[in-house]
């Protein structure tokens, strides 16, 4: 570890600038926070990030020791050695790492450094001084609870089919830091597609380190002071997701082991048989014909046209998968046309890679190039032409069971060898976008083909920014009461992380669900941001009815309650799309001057208004909740509650909820209704066609008393809940 030192800065209007004879740094100051670029080769200087929209830089000056800029807050600044101040954060230094062995890497070093040649070929990063007060949250997708110190966190998109609480790795990478001391919130975020290293507090408890073995380090330094603030500004950086198209909020049917249209229309059936609504099934693999991308097979599916028409007479959505793996044979034209413009991924000797994923052999795409991601979209009218009305992308990290002409085998996990070639670039470099990538490319396919209509994307890879392009499902989890829990803090600090709309298997993708873990899981699921049970080929069947009674009724419940709770949803959709802000949101969002809220794992926030303490064990009927200082409505009883910790939230059959006093909550009832809770309440609620891309409208509804008054034409029907059931609130 070499730490770095500059013996001056140079100033310009909009940049510091500072140089030495093997490394080199800016700090530049922009809408959303400070950019500090740090780089070992002087050709990095016009550098920009894979993901980040940093926008113009801004005016800023640099006097007595810090770089100040408008709206920022003051960043602390020491030359020899170069390190920062940046709200509580002290003495942030950064470092070079001459070639090196990686911890938490292993085998990096073998892995053609980008930066060869030059004496800090293992690297750049930075340390932190550590404080006994400071969590950590966000870092994308893992598994674990909420606070994210004490471990070490490696960023490599890895297809990982059986993880644990104790798994490192998984599908996405979303290097960000959201980082909290009091009541403050700050944040960190690398734009850098090598994989990273995340030591907090780790191999040292009174130091956290972040590393990377590329030749830059690109990161942003967002202010708070809430933690909102900090996630606004993220993602005002990377980018908001899309408003979704309303039928993406409904209930989702899946399974791996769909075998024919008829079994999909047997499914759709079932639900129309025990009333259960249902918004779309998935298509799994076994629809191809051979795995063969963008093809249906002739026996099993020899008419998706009429399906997708009959199920869309439902209200039913057909949803397809597609991987990136291209089965490499003569005839195939995605594989002869991708192949004679030399859109495929190569070897270090320049030959395709060929591989074996679900197509044997297989190509991977090389969608870090646009043309090849226009090409790849365009391929999805067959697709559109057929019915389809989203696109599921699976095993894009990208993943690959068996490799054929690399060199070497891969050396992390079951993906392309780090030396294969993308462009001019290496496998190792581009690897945490591959998924993004392709998403793009379906995305923006989607939008050519079809620009009438809002693109409905679900990607299992990606980085920081997949929010643009795609939704998020958190992989081959298991049906167990551990994942059912694992599931809260998961999908948490992906929203942190700028992905709002996600979501776990609901049941549990891989083993065998029980009636009672499905049933609770299918509560939890009706306030997950994306709501599907998807289970795995050989595992027991799991749709809402597949148990019997009572559970199918049960389950049932759970979904139809989702139904009531989706003008609230979409209405939190449409603030995510603004704001950037998670729909699922950890007590400390609101409630960020309580220390009990930054430790709660298993309960959290839908939007403003809604406490979900879901039961997260079996045979229980009632659990410990914290409700946070205020006043909370028991939804089911209308029993009031005063902030404070209760020994016994009971589920009343169904998931202890509560509302938030002082709001109202829109809900589609027969028509539109409020239930507001408190003598005064505010709600909003946001409208649309659903679809499409016609403006909508907010309305505000405000009740005072017993007086309720409404912004827009509709007369929504307006009630509380007492004891003794439910009181309608005149409109004016
Ligand atoms: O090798 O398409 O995570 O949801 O059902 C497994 C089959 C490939 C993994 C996905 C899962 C999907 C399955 N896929």
């Amino acid at each position: 570890m070499v730490p770095l030192a500059f013996e001056r800065v140079r100033q310009t209007e909009r940049a510091l600038l500072f140089e030495s004879p093997y490394a080199h740094a800016q700090i530049t100051a922009h809408e959303a926070g400070w950019r500090v670029l740090v780089y070992l080769r002087p050709e990095d200087a016009a550098k920009r990030g894979p993901a980040a929209e940093p926008g113009p830089p801004r005016r800023l000056k640099f006097e007595n020791g810090q770089v100040r800029a408008e709206g920022l807050g003051p960043l602390g600044l020491t030359l020899e050695p170069f390190a920062l101040t940046f709200g509580f954060l002290t003495r942030l230094r950064f470092f070079a790492l001459p070639r090196v062995p990686w911890q938490g890497l292993p085998g990096l070093e073998a892995a053609l450094p980008p930066a060869e040649g030059h004496p800090y070929s293992g690297g750049l990063g930075f340390t932190l001084e550590e404080s006994p007060h400071r969590r950590y949250y966000g870092l994308g997708e893992r598994t674990g609870f909420l606070d994210k110190k004490g471990k070490r966190y490696t960023f490599w998109n890895t297809d990982e089919t059986k993880h644990t609480e104790a798994t490192d790795r998984l599908y996405q990478s979303q290097p960000f830091l959201l980082l909290s001391e009091g009541e403050e919130a700050l944040g960190l975020a690398l734009d850098e597609s090598f994989p990273l290293v995340f030591d907090l507090a780790f191999s040292h408890p009174g130091r956290s380190r972040i590393q990377t073995p590329g030749p830059t380090l690109d990161l942003y330094l967002l202010p708070g002071p809430t933690p909102a603030e900090v996630v606004v500004r993220l993602t005002a950086l990377f980018g908001r997701p899309p408003l979704p198209p309303r039928w993406a909020l409904g209930y989702h049917q899946s399974r791996y082991g769909y075998q024919s249209q008829e079994e999909v229309r047997a499914v759709a059936e079932a639900f129309a048989a025990h009333g259960i609504p249902l918004s779309a099934l998935w298509l799994d693999i076994d629809y191809m014909d051979g795995y063969r991308v963008f093809t249906f097979d002739r026996y099993r599916f020899p008419d998706p046209k009429a399906l997708a028409k009959e199920l869309g007479r439902r209200g039913i959505h057909l949803v397809a998968i597609v991987d990136p793996g291209v089965k490499k044979e003569a005839g195939y034209p995605v594989y002869e046309e991708g192949h004679a413009r030399g859109y495929f991924v190569r070897t270090a000797r320049g030959e395709e890679l060929v591989g074996e994923v679900w197509p044997d052999p297989a190509v991977w795409p090389d969608f870090t190039r646009p043309e090849v991601r226009e090409w790849w979209g365009n391929l999805h009218r067959r697709l559109l032409e057929a019915g389809i009305a989203g696109i599921w992308n699976d095993m894009n990290e990208p993943s690959a069971f068996a490799l054929k002409n690399a060199r070497s085998d891969p050396v992390w996990g079951k993906t392309l060898p780090l030396s294969a070639r993308h462009g001019e670039k290496t496998h190792l470099e581009v690897h945490n976008l591959y998924g993004q990538c392709m998403s793009r490319a379906t995305f923006e396919g989607l939008s050519r083909l079809a620009p009438e209509r809002r693109p409905f994307v679900l990607s299992r890879a990606g980085f920081l920014g997949i929010q643009r392009y795609a939704w998020v499902w958190t992989g081959d989890n298991q049906s167990r009461w551990e994942h059912l829990l694992m599931s809260i803090p998961m999908l948490l600090n992906l929203g942190l992380s700028g992905v709002a709309f996600a979501g776990a298997d609901i049941g549990g993708f891989a083993e065998d669900a029980s009636a009672e873990l499905l049933w609770r899981w299918s509560w939890l699921g009706a306030f997950y941001p994306f709501m599907r049970n998807h289970s795995a080929k050989t595992s027991r069947r799991q749709e809402p009815y597949a148990f019997g009674e009572p559970w199918t009724g049960r389950i049932a419940e759970a979904i139809r309650f989702r139904y009531r709770l989706l003008p609230y949803l979409y209405t939190l959709a449409a603030e995510a799309a603004a704001t950037g802000a998670p729909l699922m949101r950890p007590m400390f969002w609101h409630f960020p001057a309580e220390a009990e809220a930054y430790r709660v794992n298993d309960q959290f926030l839908l939007g403003p208004a809604l406490l979900v303490a879901p039961i997260v064990r079996p045979g229980e009927e009632a659990r410990a909740v914290w409700l946070p200082p205020g006043r909370w409505q028991d939804w089911w009883t209308g029993e009031v509650f005063e902030g404070g910790h209760y020994q016994v939230a009971r589920d009343h059959g169904r998931i202890p909820l509560f509302l938030r006093e002082g709001f109202a909550v829109p809900l589609a009832e027969e028509g539109l209704a409020f239930r507001v809770f408190g003598e005064r309440a505010e709600g909003r609620l946001y409208q649309d066609a659903g679809d499409g891309y016609e403006p909508g409208a907010w309305y505000g509804l405000s009740v005072t008393g017993n007086r309720a008054r409404f912004e827009g034409e509709a007369r929504p029907r307006v009630c509380r809940r007492e004891e003794d059931g439910e009181k309608p609130v005149p409109l004016d």
